[in-house]
């Protein structure tokens, strides 16, 4: 499986091609409008997100409401367009420069992207730099999600921590409700009302704030990745996912940095064994995954997502024109995407998933899958 996106922020449309989907996957933009809802909420988001109500056209590749194998074509518009046609319309030869982009903002792709593009109107850089890209990695994260939904694998996302205010809640899957309450998306309702302060407190500072953010699947069968081929590695696959989301930082998987401050009679989960459960661990600090394989555990995958780089109370920078010192430029944008955030990393790591899951069960139809999935568990439980 992969695809492709193209768009940019302020342009006519956001698209996607999916190719290697399994036919007979029942499939429809009910699946996937409710994460681009998800996607566009969260507390401490900009006056944009007013204008876009993210809804997918699927152009292609399912037919009757289930998918035929052909590559399915997703078109999600930009409204905002409407309002910036004169300037990112393709088809003008004549467009106006008015909003042209000179002061790069430290942080954004806009400096480097603009030496190595050989651009001095930095617009041409951030338009795709910008996080609504990921519309359609949500939009083709979703379908993975439905896949992964059919074979009986669920996942979560939810804020850990935003600046020092951490959650105290433990997890548990019962929290969806929580998060889903959470203007935040963070299931500790105390925790959840400080952010809310803090988001308040950096927007009338011109200021911006990152976070931790939590991602869980279970229901994984065993041995999805590899650990006979270094690409083909599970963890290593999420993290490139991970860290190939705009503004991540950091990503952390099971215990992560923490396990290397205890010995390993205290990092590694003991094994046991019953007939109900076959194989299982009372601990998991391995996040689900040992030497690139899943392990039948609960996939754990913590991400930093640093703050947004557009700052209203801008830094100090260069004009790559006037090549003089200069302010950063103020653009319109979000005080915090924290919470977007985790429904968007849910989403790539849900298409890092079902890629591996098609690795391993193969299959051109979707009950093929399914049915092999089913034997496999069985022959897990008795191994
Ligand atoms: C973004 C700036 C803001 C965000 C945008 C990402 O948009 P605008 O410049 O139109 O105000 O809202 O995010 C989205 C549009 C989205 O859908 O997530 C940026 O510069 O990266």
């Amino acid at each position: 499986m992969r695809f492709l996106t193209a768009g940019e922020s302020h342009g006519p449309q956001l698209t996607a091609i999916v190719e290697g989907l399994p036919s007979q996957l029942e499939l429809g933009v009910h699946d996937i409008d409710p994460w681009l809802a998800l996607r566009q909420s969260g507390y401490g988001r900009g006056r944009r997100m007013q204008i876009e109500t993210d809804q997918v056209q699927i152009m292609s590749g399912v037919r009757s409401g289930k998918t035929t194998g052909a590559p399915v074509a997703l078109v999600v518009p930009n409204k905002d367009y409407r309002n910036w046609i004169e300037i990112m319309n393709p088809e003008d030869d004549g467009v106006i420069r008015k909003k042209a982009l000179t002061k790069a903002r430290p942080g954004h792709a806009d400096l480097a992207g603009g030496i190595k593009y050989g651009h001095k109107d930095l617009r041409d850089v951030l338009e795709r730099a910008s996080a609504r890209e990921t519309t359609m990695r949500v939009a083709t994260g979703a379908i993975a999600l439905k896949m992964l939904a059919d074979v009986g694998v669920q996942g979560i996302n939810f804020v850990q921590s935003m600046l020092d205010i951490e959650s105290q809640v433990e997890f548990s899957w019962d929290a969806l409700e929580a998060v889903e309450n959470s203007l935040v998306r963070c299931p500790d309702p105390e925790a959840s009302a400080r952010i809310v302060a803090a988001v308040d407190q950096a927007k009338k500072d011109g200021d911006t704030i990152g976070g931790v953010l939590e991602i869980r699947f279970r229901g994984l069968p065993v041995g999805l990745g590899s650990s006979m081929h270094w690409d083909r590695k599970l963890d290593g696959r999420i993290a490139a996912a991970v860290m190939g989301t705009q503004a991540v930082k950091g990503v952390e998987i099971g215990h992560g940095f923490a396990t290397t401050r205890v010995p390993g009679s205290k990092v590694h989960d003991a094994i046991y064994r019953n007939e109900h459960r076959g194989y299982y661990r009372v601990s998991n600090g391995a996040g689900g995954l040992e030497a690139g394989m899943t392990n039948g555990e609960e996939l754990i995958v913590r991400a930093a997502l640093k703050p947004i780089a557009t700052l209203m109370t801008p830094l100090p920078t260069v004009d790559v024109v006037s090549k003089e010192p200069a302010d950063a430029a103020r653009e319109r944008s979000d005080t915090t995407a924290v919470p977007a955030a985790g429904v968007i990393l849910q989403c790539v790591i849900g298409w890092v998933l079902a890629e591996a899951l098609l690795e391993k069960f193969g299959g051109d139809t979707m009950p093929e899958i399914q049915q092999r999935v089913e034997e496999y568990r069985k022959y897990t439980l008795e191994y």
